[in-house]
């Protein structure tokens, strides 16, 4: 008897434990697969990991944002949202433990998670209303429940075969498993709340999926016309046959993307509008996808850069977009530019995710090619590139000008109104920097001693690329090859035979602009306005 006390006694509190964190981990998977289904009724971008991963990069301070952008590039996203499932993880693993004490304060701690889901979802920018925060509600009660259901096994008796002294099933001390406890219900309840809700989720996710279908089917409807103004063809000589060299037409597949956008829009093209409104437009508008196909289509050459390009880096493109004229569409709506008497002075595209990008209408009416953009390389732009359409304005940066699946041009004043960026400490303007990169060699190659191509890209769109320069460690500039110009819309290839010596060499390139202006040496962060400085690479001559 005394040993069957003992043995009772020192049952350590921690497989009790252990299995409240497991329940807890079981909850919080269950409640993320409940909202599966109910966010692919609703709207993907309502469940719940998307929506607070989306509340989290908005309330991300531009700095850390910009740091997540350069050190994990386009996997950014995907980082975040395994960071969130693993703090998730780890709260819910102390939800169950908690569950073990207090079995309410436990489930009632997994609603409270419910309430910060439902609050984000409802909460984004693009929300279409209360229901949004549907899926979080609906998962967290089921997750809450099973918690409760499944921390019940573990206090309650299964069998009759209890200690007499002990009638409750408990050991006293309310950790140890009691001897008694519910091993078969508990398991029970366990695997089948996994299975269901695995398969509960993986439905949800298939329904998601099959709701892109309308949009997928749109896109490959689309024929484009061929343009009435169609781009020049690119000279022969605008790219250079140098391995290493980014090729002169960026292929969509490695066009880079940034945007903020967890679940990437996909939008049917038939069912998509575009409204153009606000200050000094007499006659608003309101445009489907045929309606654009049907004008005039513009084709052009464009090299698109990221404000977030660090010195060096890879967040330029260059595609050939085809589109109508943005201008033409405004002068339709009665819009006039500032410089001719118009009162608005701010053009702001609005996506269907919420974005919203500000664009002076001076620069989008002087004259450029502001595209409304519907192709991108011969094919309707890809989703993750805006389809059914985007803007793309020669010479700015994307963050001022390429909004992404656009729906909405409001035209009102920078003045009275900050977008997405700007309210994140970027810069309400934003022209392209000039700016040049060395892409080969690359940082710390050994190439032999010898003829060494050196060879990059440089651009300054809008203004277009004059000369671009490369010294050898401190000696003189010297003037690189460029090859032939397509528009001074487009970057720039250049190359330079060096005679390499052994040893450790820094190579170094500037550009200098149409205007006269040369590549400044000043190193500035990407913040607010575009990095400055000059690109460098070290290598070591065999
Ligand atoms: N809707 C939407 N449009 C957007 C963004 C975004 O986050 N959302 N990012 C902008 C930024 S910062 C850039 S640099 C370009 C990038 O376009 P890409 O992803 O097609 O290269 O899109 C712009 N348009
Ligand atoms: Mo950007």
């Amino acid at each position: 008897m005394r040993d069957e006390e003992k043995d009772q006694r020192v049952r350590p509190g921690w497989p009790r434990l252990a299995l409240g964190a497991l329940s807890g981990v079981l909850a919080g998977f269950t409640a993320l697969a409940v909202a599966e289904p109910v966010a692919a009724a609703v709207r993907p971008q309502s469940s719940p990991v998307i929506a607070v991963g989306g509340a989290s990069i908005d309330a991300t301070p531009a700095a850390v944002k910009d740091w997540a952008v350069r050190h994990f590039g386009t996997d950014d996203k995907l980082v975040l949202q395994l960071g969130i499932l693993a703090v998730l993880t780890v709260l819910a693993l102390a939800l169950g433990v908690l569950a073990v004490r207090y079995r309410r304060v436990g489930a009632a701690g997994v609603l409270l998670f419910g309430a910060v889901g439902a609050a984000a979802a409802a909460g984004r920018p693009d929300s279409t209303g209360p229901a949004d925060a549907l899926p979080s509600v609906v998962g967290a009660v089921a997750g809450a429940l099973l918690l409760y259901v499944l921390v019940g096994r573990l206090t309650a008796v299964g069998r009759p075969a209890a200690p007499a002294s002990d009638p409750a099933g408990g050991t006293g001390d309310g950790l140890s498993v009691p001897a008694g406890w519910d091993r078969r219900g508990f398991v029970l309840a366990a695997a089948s709340a996994a299975a269901a809700s695995a398969a509960v989720g993986t439905a949800g996710r298939t329904l998601t999926s099959s709701r892109g279908q309308d949009a997928i089917a749109s896109r490959k409807e689309v024929v484009l016309p061929s343009p009435g103004s169609p781009a020049q063809p690119v000279p022969r000589r605008a790219g250079l046959r140098i391995p290493g060299v980014s090729p002169f037409v960026t292929p969509n597949a490695e066009f880079y993307r940034v945007d903020t956008a967890l679940v990437v829009p996909q939008v049917d093209a038939t069912a998509w509008r575009l409204r153009i409104h606000g200050k000094g437009v007499r006659r608003p508008g309101s445009y489907s996808f045929d309606d654009l196909l049907r004008r005039e289509l513009v084709e052009r050459d464009i090299t698109l850069t990221c404000v977030s390009n660090e010195v060096g880096g890879p967040y330029v493109g260059n595609a050939r977009w085809i589109g109508v004229r943005l201008a033409d569409l405004l002068a339709e709506c009665g819009v006039k530019p500032p410089s001719r008497g118009g009162p608005a002075d701010q053009l702001v595209s609005r996506s269907v995710d919420g974005m919203t990008i500000g664009t002076p209408v001076e620069d989008v009416m002087d004259g450029r090619d502001a595209l409304l953009a519907l192709g991108m390389n011969g094919e309707p732009l890809p989703f993750d590139h805006g389809f059914p359409v985007r803007m793309v304005v020669p010479g700015l940066y994307g963050f001022v000008s390429a909004c992404k699946w656009i729906k909405d041009i409001e035209l009102t004043t920078f003045a009275s109104y900050d977008p997405y960026w700007v309210k994140r400490g970027w810069a309400r303007k934003a022209p392209v920097k000039t700016a040049s990169r060395i892409d080969t060699p690359k940082p710390f190659a050994r190439p032999r001693a010898g003829t060494v191509m050196v060879a990059g890209v440089a651009w300054a769109q809008h203004r277009g690329i004059d000369k671009v320069e490369v010294r050898i460690d401190d000696g003189p500039w010297r003037e690189a090859d460029l090859a032939a110009e397509d528009t001074r819309d487009t970057w720039r290839q250049w190359s330079l035979p060096w005679q390499a010596t052994k040893g450790g060499h820094t190579l170094t390139v500037r550009a200098t602009d149409r205007t006269g202006a040369v590549q400044t040496d000043r190193r500035t962060r990407t913040i607010p306005d575009g990095a400055t400085g000059w690109h460098s690479v070290v290598v070591t001559v065999d």
